[in-house]
């Protein structure tokens, strides 16, 4: 019987921070897994090294199910996102290794191609309308079919989701950044730009928008009755989720789509928001949720009611996270679409292969298991570089939810 030989924990900073387990089989069979929580990694490299890793030695890599139950309910401690992260590596790894054993792509082992291709939404964004607005022209030009639409509230420095260079990200200083918010501001603004989005440019492709968590049920819901007529794909986290009660105050005065989950960890985070029908998209992904084993779990409880999904895919999801989650959104039926930002170029120098996009589609590799390397030389030169997310503040002073 092949055993696990040995995981090593890899930190590097190729543009930003990752942490990738590599598990390698007695066989001298390698899988990786996307450990990365962001702020928060190292909290995921020592729970992987000093806990886990020393679980694993002379386990059977073929027992994927059976190594999730034992790190989970082993754990006692139930949940977190530095546990379900740290579990995720685990999971994913062994599916990779799985798929090089068996000599295919992992999308056939969770059942094959359930669709062509897998939909995909980027990031427009400006520092103003404008900006924004031509920020969206390039998207279509590349074939986007569906885009996401940030601009910043005037007179809010730092406001969410505005792209500064290639690649938006927001967690870029040594120490969290203070930006301030007025929750009054963006909602007589937002609803603007969106207008100007579809005004200038139809209703012919997907508009998606992300409220990042700020606002109470109560102006989630005027803001959702706002943008009506954008048709909407989805507002995203209009409300911090740990109060699932929330999306009911909401669903009841808008039919504005709603998608929630990037920030949770695991089926029970997400399970009365799916089974009482109070979103639309659930954004659970590979590496904050368990891995592709409870991704799965989540997606088929989702797909009992008719909720689709919509896996987060920020540039902090490192590029193991992103094979994987195609190789998991083509095979399952209620695949919605997969957000998808790109890479700084510094990461494609680590991390090889992985899908590839065309006309606004992704396509998982073809090669056996996740389709991804990892360059162990490039990686050294790209030493760990500690950056926290921004913090958010009321103009009172007080702290709100960034
Ligand atoms: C998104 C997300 C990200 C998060 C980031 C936090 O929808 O892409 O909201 O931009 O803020 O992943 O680390
Ligand atoms: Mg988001």
């Amino acid at each position: 019987m092949s055993t696990i030989e040995r995981a090593e924990v890899l930190v590097t900073s190729p543009g930003r921070n990752y942490v990738t387990l590599r598990i390698t089989t007695s066989d001298g069979v390698t899988g990786l897994g996307d450990a990365t929580l962001n702020g928060r990694e190292l909290a995921v490299a020592s729970y992987l090294r000093d806990h886990l890793v020393p679980l694993l030695i002379g386990r059977d890599p073929a027992r994927i199910e059976d190594t999730w139950q034992y790190l989970y309910r082993g754990a006692y401690w139930r949940r977190g996102p530095v546990t379900m992260t740290a579990i995720a590596a685990v999971d994913t790894a062994l599916w990779d290794i799985k798929g090089k054993v068996a000599g295919l792509p992992v999308y056939q082992l969770l059942g094959g191609r359930a669709r062509d291709g897998v939909l995909v939404y980027s990031h427009a964004s400006g520092e103003d309308v404008p900006a924004l607005l031509d920020d969206v022209a390039r998207f279509r030009d590349l074939g986007y079919r569906a885009i996401r639409a940030q601009a910043a509230v005037p007179g809010i420095a730092g406001s969410y989701g505005v792209r500064h260079g290639k690649v938006y990200e927001p967690a870029a200083t040594a120490l969290p950044d203070e930006q301030p918010w007025s929750t009054e501001d963006y909602l007589d603004f937002a609803p603007t730009y969106l207008r100007e989005v579809r005004e200038r440019f139809g209703f012919g492709f997907h508009l998606l928008h992300d409220v990042h968590h700020r606002l109470s049920p109560i102006e989630a819901a005027r803001f959702g009755k706002a943008v009506e007529d954008c048709r909407l794909f989805w507002m995203e986290d209009p409300t911090p989720a740990e109060n699932q009660e929330a999306f009911r105050l909401i669903r009841s005065h808008t039919t504005t789509p709603i998608a929630v989950g990037e920030a949770l960890s695991s089926i029970w985070d997400v399970q009365h928001l799916i089974t009482e029908q109070l979103i639309d998209y659930v954004r659970t992904t590979v590496v904050h949720a368990g891995g592709i084993s409870h991704l799965r779990r989540i997606f088929d409880l989702a797909a009992l009611y008719q909720v689709r999904t919509g896996s987060h895919g920020a540039t902090d999801l490192s590029p193991v996270t992103l094979a994987a989650a195609v190789h998991v959104d083509i095979s399952v039926p209620n695949f919605g679409i997969q957000e998808y930002m790109g890479y700084a170029d510094e990461t494609a120098e680590v991390f090889h292969g992985g899908p590839t996009y065309a006309g606004g589609i992704l396509l998982p590799s073809e090669e056996p298991g996740l389709g991804i390397e990892y360059d162990d030389e490039a990686a050294e030169k790209f030493p760990y570089d500690p950056r926290y997310l921004p913090v958010a503040r009321r103009l009172d002073g007080s702290v709100h939810d960034w």
